[in-house]
């Protein structure tokens, strides 16, 4: 174990390394130094006073022995390691490469924690919004936001989306966001989609009296991706959805931090499946949906929610929801979570049980599948919110005149 050169910055990254037999403190050295300076014992004196600094330090070994029932595969480390910010420059795919780049492979090893340098941290805007911002957009400060999907998007022409548009926007939710493989098209292409969902949007203003964001799918060519947001913006876009794990952290924190794209941006959890579930490889769901997708500039975080139809461990779900909301990583704004996947009404006491009231309640087949139509489905959702911030049961608050509500916990349940 060494000490951290004290003058230096260094980010921290936590790996848990499984190996029947390794000598878990040799493996950490050889992590140490094998990703920053490459070699150091066989050195010259003289050349070891230089890269100092550049050398990257075992902070802690915890070794966990199986005991006596567990099978030999138990046997593991959590290992973290210091690496001196002076080796990377201040972005996302260059400590990325460093910590967890040819090291990903070797092994049964996972990034299950990463903490940023103030140094490294201070190079990024974060959220431009955060969830302060967004309510400000929407004037809702005092309840959880609720959000639908479109659902049935492919083939449909922009009358069919404009329509599904304002069924959804009539039944009072905050956000609208397009389903993420809606991609640029003919039939829907993205400034012609806004304009009518916006003019939807409008005409839903004027009978529920409350503003609504429209999160367009963000899509296309990486190089012509702020391109395409702009045109968004110009055609009325309040909002942007993006697949960022398509496309790279650092796509997200180029477009977070665009003079240009002054609207809230939603990260999807797209192709996130391929890195977190496995206990022994991959990007640990805190640190991918979490951390670097505050740090990268995502107002609103979408994940899979212990609840619904695609699950995410509940506690796995609270490390999400701690990395996007913890003042320690201040002065980065905090970014919304978004519990997703199969959520319906009778789901939301757990909800807000886990996330409090900071956490936008989310649904597209919850909303279009209720037995009264998408906009019974989103009133259904709204006195779900209320029902449950009044204290009273859901089921009782059903009865008492809430029939949407009724409805859908008729054909889904409730889960209190
Ligand atoms: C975790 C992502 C959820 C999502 O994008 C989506 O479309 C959910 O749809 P429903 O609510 O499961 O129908």
């Amino acid at each position: 174990m060494q000490s951290a050169n004290t003058h230096a910055a260094y980010c921290l990254a936590t790996y848990r390394c499984y190996d029947e037999k390794a000598d878990f403190h040799k493996k950490a050295l050889g992590i140490a130094v094998g990703l920053t300076v490459g070699s150091w014992t066989d050195l010259p004196d003289a050349r070891k006073a230089e890269m100092e600094k550049h050398l990257g330090r075992v902070v802690q070994v915890n070794v966990h022995e199986p005991v006596a029932d567990e099978p030999a595969s138990g046997r593991y480390a959590d290992i973290q390691i210091a690496y001196p910010d002076v080796n990377f420059s201040r972005d996302i795919p260059a400590l990325l490469v460093t910590i967890f780049g040819k090291l990903s492979m070797d092994g049964r090893i996972k990034l299950i924690d990463l903490d940023f340098s103030d140094g490294f941290r201070s190079a990024f805007a974060g959220p431009r919004f955060g969830i302060q911002g967004v309510r400000d957009l929407l004037g809702v400060h005092d309840r959880p936001l609720l959000m639908s999907i479109f659902k049935s998007v492919i083939g449909h022409d922009l009358t069919a989306l404009r329509e599904q548009f304002y069924q959804q926007a009539a039944g009072g939710v905050d956000l609208i966001k397009d389903d993420e493989i809606l991609f640029e098209n003919p039939q829907t292409p993205i400034e012609r989609r806004v304009e009518v969902c916006m003019e939807a949007a409008a005409q839903a203003s004027k009978e529920t009296g409350q503003k609504l964001l429209y999160a367009a799918n963000l899509t296309g060519p990486t190089f012509g991706l702020i391109e395409q947001a702009k045109k968004a913006i110009n055609a009325g876009a309040n909002a942007l959805l993006f697949n960022v794990l398509a496309y790279g952290f650092d796509a997200l924190s180029e477009l977070s931090r665009h003079p240009d794209i002054s609207v809230p941006i939603m990260a999807h959890p797209a192709l996130a499946g391929a890195y977190y579930p496995s206990p022994y490889h991959g990007i640990a769901a805190n640190v991918l949906l979490g951390k670097l997708m505050r740090l990268a500039g995502a107002d609103l975080v979408l994940f899979p929610s212990p609840y619904g139809s695609v699950v995410m461990p509940r506690e796995e779900n609270m490390a999400i929801k701690e990395a996007l909301l913890t003042d320690a990583a201040a002065p980065l704004k905090r970014s919304f979570p978004v519990p997703s996947a199969g959520i319906h009404p009778g789901l939301v006491p757990l909800i807000l049980k886990d996330f409090g009231s900071e956490v936008v309640v989310n649904a597209g087949g919850g909303v279009h599948g209720h037995p009264m139509g998408a906009a019974a489905g989103g009133r259904a959702f709204r006195q779900a919110i209320d029902g449950c911030l009044s204290g009273t049961s859901l089921r009782q608050y059903a009865a008492d005149r809430h029939p949407e509500l009724q409805a859908a916990i008729d054909a889904w349940g409730l889960k209190e």
